[in-house]
């Protein structure tokens, strides 16, 4: 249970993240509710800033949760409109990231009601040359009818070419939190058995 939460630091390239404890990180596209996610789980909805337009994020966000572990908001892709220096920035801020070897788990994020784009598919082979472990969560939920939800999430995930399961979730209704928080729950366990 998330009972504590608060804005940590946020680190630009040639920054020093924070060193210690498992850390949790959201990816995906510009706009596809890695904000809001962060918090509809902390409960607290002015924690990480919700932009209505895409790509206003440039730095990693830290969050420290209940004082053991970190949230981490990073930068999103896919905004067309980016200058080309901006887009070898982004990158060169998330390849140090993933390199870096302080990152625990990723939580990628797709939006439910549609396919996988370039960008999606380029980051999610990332997450696999790093070797950093991950689950898919399927933004926006409250979009789809509820009869077709897990379905189109687990159709994303494919298409992403992924193992065919994305965790539904709507930040606006709080459906998929719990499972989210539990799966959060087997990170932190999982990292106590490493010595982490
Ligand atoms: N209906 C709905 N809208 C959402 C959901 N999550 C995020 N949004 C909206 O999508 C927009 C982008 O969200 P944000 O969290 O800033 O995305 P980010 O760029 O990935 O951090 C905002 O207008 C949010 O209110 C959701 O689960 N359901
Ligand atoms: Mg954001």
């Amino acid at each position: 249970m998330i009972k504590k939460a608060a804005f940590e630091t946020s680190v630009g390239l040639g920054g020093t993240y924070p060193e210690s404890g498992v850390q949790i990180a959201m990816v995906g596209k510009s706009n596809v509710g890695k904000s809001s996610l962060i918090n509809s789980l902390c409960n607290n909805f002015k924690l990480a800033r919700i932009s209505a337009s895409p790509g206003k994020t440039r730095l990693i966000n830290f969050f420290r949760i209940n004082d053991s572990f970190h949230l981490v908001d990073l930068p999103g892709y896919g905004f067309a409109k980016a200058p080309k220096t901006e887009k070898e920035k982004w990158g060169q801020l998330m390849e140090d990231y993933l390199s870096s070897g302080r990152l625990t788990h990723i939580f990628m994020l797709i939006d439910i009601r549609h396919a996988p784009t370039a960008e999606d598919k380029q980051m999610f082979e990332w997450i696999i040359y790093y070797g950093v472990p991950f689950t898919l969560i399927a933004t926006k939920s409250d979009k789809l009818a509820r009869s077709k939800r897990q379905q189109a999430a687990n159709t994303a995930a494919k298409l992403l070419g992924a193992p065919p399961y994305a965790i539904p979730y709507s930040s606006e209704n709080a459906e998929g939190r719990e499972e989210v928080l539990k799966r959060i729950g087997a990170i932190l366990q999982d990292a106590k058995g490493t010595n982490e």
